[in-house]
């Protein structure tokens, strides 16, 4: 099987009938992959390279260089984390230029929508706030923002603020505390290059801060766009391929930053008669990947699909145009389109793909950057009128736009004063055994979502409390078990009453659904953010808590740099594939062990979702017992 998503097999069916090569015959052409790249124990960080190790003693053990199995594999990991703190961290200084160029006059179509949302970020990070007018605030916070990129002397502001006291001593002991997040980007670039770092467990804890960083970018990416474009809040919308719509222009956002995606909703919405002039019925917004869980948490608009399967809803035939701004747009997604008359539009230029259209997308100019593109859009719907298409008819009902803001207000219905309470209540009574975060991409060599299905009946019938984000979600999107339904399909009793009591005090009149969708990858720090708050409520850290993360399919360096500082947090950290590491026992034995005593965290390597599920729900008992809560 190749994806668990029915709308997927019938795209990939059409594929292989109209001989257009999808992401699953590229990897089968690439099979068998290279062995040595396989465990990591493969070097090309000098021109005497490429070099490799024999891991098995049958071949040299050491570099040109004399690099090791151990040098290698750590160097190439924390090479991946530092290019993952790059995307996520290049996501959010976006977003803060984007804020200072609103508060500049320079960009007219960047209002301050979440003035609310900008006054308690900054009383979080201490910025002088009382009777200051919101302009001059978002003016500060912009310069707040930015000074956690370049090198400082002090812990960041947003890593030291946002999480509990205990994680910044520990980290602070440990050494891991980055002073800037471009410049340990730098840092790491530095120490990886030949003849720098060629210990295995130093280069590990510079990937660690490195990863603290991007936890830190993440944060910066999640509050600068809720302050930008809105906190989301409880959203009701569908998901899966069956949201397209024959008549109408279907326009897919595809991508991250919500820069773009935030102005093309709203154009959208004035240019409805174009699109009627032209024939259409409309226009109809689609998401894709993070950019759709952006627009999706914030707009209810639906998300088509997601990841590996990111060229499929081209294979419909009616999608007019694909707007992508960037990480994780696949450059093949031009060839299909050649096939079936899509337009592919890059907007960014660092950014751009041969082929595609290009409309460079400033801020400056945004609303008319996005009428240009729905133009393009409307123009290649014309050019299809007529032509048969084939969509799949699958879409799940999708309840998403679980900010924690969201969370403690509908908390707050049971409990005003304390609306942590009930949930703390019920943990400790063991109603909820614990919470799993689900997070990262979809993996090729994985059956799409097929390991994220799994592990989430697995731990909701042993009733643990599911989070969701990124392509994780988006899995859980599109095969319903972002439903209130879900939850008498698949939820143990402890959490089936909890879910549904807080879902009638809210007048659901029925639970909440099964998984909540904290929104894109960066929104990861949702998750933070309400583990540090009942961490911080319980007077514990963030390390003892009954928490557990899970990336089932994870595919990109910006996963790895996640996983990592999940690890940091402390939580037991699922993988279900295995990371190019094994060349080296000493960096696996650290990961999966040597790190608990650090940290607190570890990682968990299991490719069986049901073994993967009982492991991590292992790691929630152990936290049971060192909280002495019943087990
Ligand atoms: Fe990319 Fe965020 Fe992974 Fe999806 S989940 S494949 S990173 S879009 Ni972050
Ligand atoms: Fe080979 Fe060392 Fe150069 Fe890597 S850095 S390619 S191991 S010589």
């Amino acid at each position: 099987m190749q994806s668990a998503d029915p709308a997927v097999r019938e795209m990939l069916d059409e594929a292989r009938r109209r001989g257009v090569e999808t992401v699953w015959d590229r990897y089968a052409a690439q099979l068998p992959q290279c062995g040595f790249g396989e465990l990591g124990v493969c070097c090309r960080n000098c021109m005497q390279g490429p070099c490799r190790v024999s891991p098995f003693d049958d071949g040299p053990a050491r570099g040109v260089c004399g690099a090791t199995a151990d040098t290698m594999v750590a160097r190439n990991l924390v090479r991946a984390i530092a290019a993952g703190t790059a995307a996520h961290s290049g996501h959010a200084k976006h977003l803060a230029h984007t804020l200072k160029k609103s508060v500049q006059g320079k960009a007219p179509d960047y209002p301050v929508r979440d003035e609310a949302k900008l006054r308690a970020v900054a009383a979080r990070q201490g910025l002088e706030a009382d009777g200051v007018p919101a302009a001059e605030l978002a003016a500060r916070m912009a310069e707040a923002a930015l000074a956690n990129f370049s090198e400082g002397e002090e812990p960041l502001a947003w890593t030291t603020a946002t999480v509990t006291a205990g994680r910044v001593q520990a980290w602070e002991k440990l050494g891991v505390l980055p002073v800037g997040i471009d410049s340990i980007i730098s840092e790491i670039m530095h120490r990886t290059h030949l003849g720098v770092d060629a210990d295995a467990v130093n280069l590990l804890l510079g990937g660690v801060a490195c990863a603290v960083a991007d936890y830190t970018g993440c944060h910066l990416g999640t509050d600068l766009a809720d302050i930008l474009f809105g906190t989301p809040q409880p959203v009701v919308s569908e998901a899966n391929m069956g949201v397209l719509k024959a008549d109408q222009v279907n326009i897919a956002l595809h991508g991250h930053n919500p820069v773009l995606s935030e102005v093309i909703v709203q154009v959208a919405r004035q240019m409805e008669d174009e699109a009627k002039a032209a024939g259409a019925a409309g226009i109809n917004l689609v998401g894709v990947c993070c950019t759709g869980n952006e627009v999706l948490m914030r707009h209810g608009i639906p998300p088509a699909t997601h990841s590996i399967s990111q060229e499929l809803p081209m294979l419909t035939g009616a999608l007019d145009a694909m707007v992508v701004d960037y990480q994780c747009v696949y450059p093949s997604l031009v060839g299909v389109a050649e096939c079936t008359g899509t337009k592919i539009i890059t907007t960014m230029g660092m950014a751009r793909i041969t082929g595609a259209t290009h409309v460079d997308f400033e801020e400056e100019n945004a609303a008319a950057g996005a009428r240009q593109i729905i133009r393009l859009a409307i123009e290649a719907f014309g050019a299809r009128r007529g032509r048969p298409v084939q969509i799949p008819q699958y879409k799940s009902q999708v309840v998403a736009g679980f900010s924690v803001e969201a969370i403690v207000a509908a908390l707050s219905k049971l409990d005003a004063a304390d609306p942590l309470k009930p949930v703390i209540d019920n943990i400790v009574a063991g109603n909820i055994q614990g919470v799993c975060l689900f997070a990262g991409c979809n993996n090729v060599k994985v059956p799409q979502d097929e390991n994220y299905l799994v592990m989430a009946r697995e731990l909701a019938a042993r009733d643990v409390l599911l989070l969701a984000t990124g392509c994780g979600a988006g899995a859980y999107a599109r095969h319903g078990y972002l439903t209130p339904e879900a939850v008498g399909e698949y939820a143990g009793p402890g959490l089936k009453a909890v879910l549904t009591a807080v879902g009638e005090a809210n007048g659901l009149g029925g639970p909440l659904p099964l998984v909540l969708h904290m929104g894109s990858c960066v929104d990861n720090s949702r998750a933070v953010d309400l583990a540090v708050a009942v961490a911080n409520r319980l007077g514990v850290d963030t390390a003892q808590l009954p928490v557990v993360a899970s990336a089932p399919e994870f595919k990109t360096e910006k996963a790895v740099a996640i996983g990592t500082w999940a690890v940091a947090c402390g939580l037991p950290t699922h993988l279900g594939l295995v990371p190019p590491v094994l060349g080296s026992a000493t960096v696996t034995g650290l990961l999966t062990g040597g790190i608990k005593d650090l940290l607190g965290g570890y990682f968990i390597v299991e490719t069986d979702p049901v073994k993967a599920a009982e492991k991590l729900f292992a790691a929630i008992q152990e936290r049971r017992r060192g909280l002495n809560l019943a087990t």
